[in-house]
């Protein structure tokens, strides 16, 4: 199996993480949806970061869908979702909110990078930012009244995918999520940046497994 896609896509890394602890075992081929266009191209014309190539050859996108099936292969031992009905639906809406987080970072960073200045549009620059601090705001209550569990280094897909969104609006929008306004959510991303699949799989434009 092969997952295609920048680590500094949050979407991507999640997937990277996810399938280390679900014991999947994947080559990560670092292509870009921006610099490398045409090779990313030729394999998924949608061209959309992660895809996942199946041993079938079969590609699927979107981290969601994939993780759903490296579960299917994984096995329901090796889950990373809750089965318990209460804490299932604690992950789920943690997690939403972490989507949320990602795609409104993801929004102002195309809007900031790829869009010409004289064509930025400030009303939906604010939309978004607002959005995107409401959805960390809701995960910094969250946290602070129930914390998520990271002893023995065990964590699940919230966890992962709250960590994963948190590093990646602080690589790119640090001015405007300002990290001392969320203690619970900085104190749980540098715990879980220490875990050994973290660190393998680093936001950034290295190659799965990045060396020590
Ligand atoms: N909902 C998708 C979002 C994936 C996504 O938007 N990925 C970005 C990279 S961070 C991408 O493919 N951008 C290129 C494009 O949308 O044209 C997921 O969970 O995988």
């Amino acid at each position: 199996m092969q997952l295609i896609g920048m680590l500094d896509s949050p979407y991507v890394r999640r997937v990277a993480v996810s399938l280390q602890l679900l014991e999947v075992p994947f080559k990560h081929r670092a292509i870009s949806v921006f610099s490398t266009y045409e090779q990313f191209r030729q394999i998924n014309p949608v061209v959309k970061a992660p895809s996942l190539i199946c041993d079938d050859g079969s590609v699927l996108m979107d981290s969601t869908l994939i993780l759903d099936y490296a579960q299917s292969l994984a096995g329901p031992g090796k889950s990373l979702m809750p089965v318990a009905l209460d804490e299932r639906r604690r992950a789920l809406r943690l997690i939403g909110l972490a989507l949320a987080a990602c795609e409104k970072s993801v929004q102002i960073v195309y809007e900031r990078d790829l869009r010409p200045a004289e064509k930025q549009y400030q009303p939906w620059l604010s939309r978004v930012t607002e959005q995107l601090l409401q959805a960390y705001a809701a995960l910094e209550t969250e946290l602070t009244r129930q914390p998520l569990a990271l002893e023995r280094g065990r964590i699940d897909q919230a966890g992962i995918s709250i960590a994963v969104a948190w590093y990646f609006t602080q690589a790119m929008l640090p001015e405007i999520v300002r990290a001392s306004a969320f203690p619970a959510l900085q104190q749980f991303s540098s715990v879980a940046e220490t875990l050994p699949a973290f660190a393998a799989a680093p936001h950034g434009l290295g190659t799965y497994p990045v060396a020590g």
